[in-house]
């Protein structure tokens, strides 16, 4: 049965059976003291039950006798014991209202990446599509930050990143021009995960994959809410043996057989987990390593996009601006989607994506499940190999701009979301957070201010959502050659603030999605309003700037 689900039916306490069996007794002696004074031969349900089969009219006292036997104390006992069932069954419903989730993170998948964001891919990503047409995709989801822990710790705690200083990678401190501002390399245990709020609401709770939330165990899945992590651990990929493929060198993931992939083993483990909880509501976090470096992929995909890649013409890449200096050579970008091996581990990324979905299939569960689906930044396409192009969208992985942050958002949430719908609205991962947890019952409280909205009103067509803005910061070098940046988005307008001299750009994302086209000089008042807006966020937030060098004179740009 589909249930209607709304955030109000959560808030309802599931009802004690002993108070359900009381209520029962009440309104059967209530009823059957008024029926049976009244009719010798009730039309009440229960009088068709087998036993109530008065089958002559021969005069038998004794029959009389035993009819009113029946009538005063077996048939109710029968109303008794039935009403009690279907109650309780119903109260057991009721508990079982609250939403399981099933939360898909992939590490450094770009918009663009995706069949459903770009039919012209050239990976094949048939899952996540199918994930996307059954549900509400979402064109303007965001991560918070354009490198990976900020933005799984968006996604853990519902808070903006930078309110913890934790703007970079764990723990990314390249210096260019000027030194990088400070950076907190951990979630520290005082913040309230999505685990944590859920399992105060009955949850279990599963992890298996990447997580780069600190440092040493303390910080690590097991001890942040998740009773079981398969593979979460300090590194933010797979650098240790068979990197990805068993052995895997990873203190948190036992090794397979000879052969196993890795996200095809974290797609086991997570469907193994389902499979063992799904009669009770469940948060199972499945959070890919791929299709992050080091570009390793499973041989047979591997000759399948090669042959595929064969027909494909054209330039690969095209200058980008130079953000770093002293870089020893100047900065490209990738321009066109043929790099075999990262096809292949989106493919094997989108398989294992498939098999969780059919195991809720195979349950008769996938009607009850909510399914999640994004992306920590976007794809890489200016280093380390350069695999992916997000074009149209500028940038990429380590930029500012929305190949750096556009997020494929996906949000499958059975009897709220229409299949196939599409929402434009700009929206966050630190939204996941607050959306589930008063989906499950609870209050969106966590170790401070929760930046997150609740996703309901855009999930089930009910309403708007109350926000002004998004923003970004990022006051580092990346590793991709990005610069220290902020950003501010409101409605279609995106202005973006270099921390190195201060000078914003302007962009107008509906006419121009590849921010080529900078409207600072024709909009000033536009400009210094957003300006003057993401001013107020810095301080809201403490946010932390670049500092000068070592031995350094020069001062860099400070709001
Ligand atoms: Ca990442």
């Amino acid at each position: 049965m589909i249930v209607k689900i709304t955030s109000k039916t959560y808030s309802v306490a599931p009802i004690p059976l002993p108070i359900l069996l009381l209520a029962a007794l009440l309104l059967w002696g209530v009823l059957s003291s008024v029926f049976l004074k009244n009719s010798q031969h009730s039309s009440f349900p229960y009088f068709q039950l087998p036993i109530d089969r008065p089958r002559s009219n021969s005069i038998n006292p004794n029959h009389n006798l035993t009819l009113l036997i029946m009538k005063r104390f077996v048939y109710p006992f029968w109303g008794l014991l039935l009403g009690s069932l279907a109650l309780s069954s119903i109260s057991s419903q009721a508990a079982a209202k609250k939403p399981s989730f099933v939360f898909i993170l992939v590490d450094d998948l770009g918009y663009m990446d995706v069949g459903a964001y770009n039919p012209e891919t050239f990976y094949e990503t048939p899952h996540i599509n199918a994930l996307a047409a059954s549900g509400m995709k979402f064109t303007d989801g965001y991560a918070a930050n354009p490198v990976c822990s900020p933005t799984r710790f968006g996604i853990q705690t519902g808070r903006h990143p930078s309110r913890k200083d934790a703007t970079n990678f764990f723990s990314g401190r390249r210096g260019s021009r000027f030194a990088s501002a400070p950076l907190h390399d951990r979630m520290d245990l005082d913040e309230v995960t999505m685990a944590e709020a859920l399992k105060e609401q009955g949850y279990s709770t599963f992890f298996a994959g990447k997580w780069h939330l600190g440092p040493t165990e303390e910080f690590w899945p097991e001890n942040q809410g998740y009773d079981h992590n398969y593979g979460g651990w300090k590194h933010g990929g797979p650098w240790n043996g068979g990197k990805y493929f068993t052995p895997y060198g990873n203190p948190r993931l036992s090794d397979g057989p000879e052969g196993e992939h890795l996200p095809d083993r974290l797609a086991t483990e997570t469907c193994r987990f389902i499979k063992a909880n799904q009669d009770q509501p469940f948060l199972a976090f499945l959070s890919f390593y791929s299709v992050h470096t080091p570009l390793i992929g499973r041989p047979d995909l591997v000759e399948k996009y090669q042959r595929k890649a064969a027909s494909i013409q054209g330039e690969e890449f095209a200058p980008e601006e130079q953000a770093l200096i002293k870089a020893r050579n100047p900065r490209r970008v990738r321009i066109l989607q043929k790099h075999a091996v990262y096809g292949a581990m989106v493919e094997a990324m989108d398989l294992a994506v498939g098999k969780v979905l059919k195991q809720l299939k195979d349950l008769g569960i996938d009607d009850e499940v909510v399914v999640c689906f994004t992306s920590d930044n976007g794809g890489l396409s200016t280093s380390e190999g350069s695999p992916t192009s997000n074009l149209p969208l500028r940038g990429g992985k380590g930029w500012i701009y929305e190949g750096g942050i556009r997020e494929p958002f996906l949000v499958r949430w059975p009897g709220i979301t229409r299949p196939g719908t599409i929402s434009s609205v700009p929206v966050m991962s630190t939204d996941f957070f607050p959306t589930f947890v008063r989906a499950a019952g609870g209050e969106p409280n966590g170790a401070g201010t929760i930046d997150g909205v609740d996703l309901m009103p855009l999930l089930a067509g009910s309403g708007r959502l109350d926000r002004e803005a998004l923003y970004w910061h990022y006051p580092h070098y990346s590793n991709q050659g990005g610069f220290p940046a902020s950003a501010i988005r409101m409605g279609h307008w995106k202005l973006v603030e270099r921390l190195e001299d201060g000078r914003t750009h302007l962009y107008n994302l509906a006419t121009d999605l590849g921010e080529r086209v900078d409207m600072a000089a024709v909009h000033p008042a536009r400009v210094s309003a957003m300006r003057e807006k993401l001013h107020r966020w810095y301080q809201e937030v403490d946010a932390k700037f670049l500092q000068p060098l070592k031995d350094g004179t020069e001062l860099p740009w400070h709001p």
